[in-house]
């Protein structure tokens, strides 16, 4: 199985850049700061909880505090993804301004997109969403707005749409509305970070938008203690969800595997896409989820195929970028059907 899910082409589609930094870019990063003494590590199987992974991603923000540093991990991540065979990766990330380095949120928008097109001859596509931070207040969420909408217009291509993410126990997902229902009227997605922790309050108003895909969604279903109504509406709209097994795990949002929301939604035949979150806090690659899910909820490589492909479907570029990448999928099909002696 190890082999096939590094060979399977894929599609990743819940991805931060600043958790998906791998060790040897923050040595990179480091060996740049002076006086600098922090110490990383982010070794498997290291549990801890989402507050703890949020120490992680400060940590992080302290070295990625120049348009150079997020130049250099936006490049990073994406060879990254694509030594992973990832074939379509919309990255995800929060427009940070810090004094004392001259980064504006609009050049740190910038940077993100110029490293997306000096990527441009590997074979990754790449698109880019503007993250607003929960914590970070609605002002700054107007703000990220407003940028988005800027970069739609000089680089469509690239920018697709929004995320809401940061610390789930903090503030309230509705104070967003007004911004997010903007955001639509602009042509913009959005992927919204949904009970990734109990949020009986704040959810039924965030699912009427509706969102274009939902992160997580771990706390939505009656079982895990969710409710009715939110199962039917996500069930309804038919809402994809970016699902993301070492992640939930390691954050202690479930207990175990066994028990992650993937199991309800994938037996409902309901959108599921897998995908990594933070692949450099969580220690972890697509490839890596993709056998995690296989061994976990017992699917066959037929499965893993058919998750990769039609997770395409999910995607927010454009149809045309779609039906490219259906059509490189079907040569990689036979590719695949050849070297591991079956009929997917
Ligand atoms: C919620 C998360 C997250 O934006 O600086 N982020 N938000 N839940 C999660 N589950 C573990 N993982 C990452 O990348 C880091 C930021 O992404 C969000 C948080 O806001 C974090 O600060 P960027 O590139």
């Amino acid at each position: 199985m190890e082999e096939f899910c590094k060979s399977l082409p894929k599609v990743e589609l819940h991805a931060h850049i600043n958790g998906s930094v791998s060790e040897a870019t923050i040595q990179k990063l480091l060996a740049k700061k002076k006086n600098s003494d922090q110490q990383f590590s982010f070794k498997k199987g290291s549990t801890g909880t989402l507050k703890e992974c949020f120490e992680k991603f400060r940590l992080i923000h302290q070295l990625t505090d120049n348009t150079e540093s997020v130049y250099q991990v936006t490049c990073d991540v994406i060879h990254e993804f694509h030594d992973d065979n990832v074939k379509y990766l919309e990255l995800r990330s929060t427009p940070r301004a810090v004094q004392d380095t001259g980064m504006s949120r609009e050049s740190y928008v910038e940077s993100v997109l110029r490293a997306i097109q000096d990527c441009g001859d590997l074979d990754i596509i790449v698109r880019f969403l503007l993250a607003i931070d929960r914590r970070n207040g609605v002002k700054v969420g107007w703000e990220t707005l407003r940028l988005a909408q800027k970069f739609q217009k000089s680089h469509g291509d690239l920018v697709v749409g929004m995320d809401l993410s940061g610390d789930p126990s903090v503030g309230d997902a509705r104070d967003y509305l007004p911004v997010f229902r903007e955001a639509q009227k602009s042509g913009l997605k959005l992927a919204l970070h949904l009970c990734e922790i109990p949020a009986p309050e704040e959810t039924m108003e965030m699912l009427t938008l509706p969102p274009d895909r939902i992160g997580h969604g771990t706390f939505l279903h009656t079982e895990a203690g969710g409710n009715q109504q939110f199962e039917n509406t996500v069930l309804k709209n038919r809402t994809p969800l970016e699902l993301c097994l070492t992640s939930n795990l390691i954050g202690q949002t479930v207990p175990n595997l066994d028990n992650h929301q993937f199991k309800f939604w994938y037996e409902k035949e309901h959108p599921c896409v897998i995908c990594t979150d933070d692949k450099g806090v969580f220690s972890t690659s697509m490839s890596e989820e993709y056998q995690l899910a296989a061994s976990t909820f017992d699917l066959k490589q037929r499965d893993l195929w058919n998750l990769s492909e039609q997770s395409i479907n999910y995607t927010f570029c454009e149809e045309n970028v779609k039906e490219k990448l259906r059509d490189q999928f079907k040569v990689y099909k036979s590719k695949m059907e050849e070297q591991f002696n079956i009929k997917l």
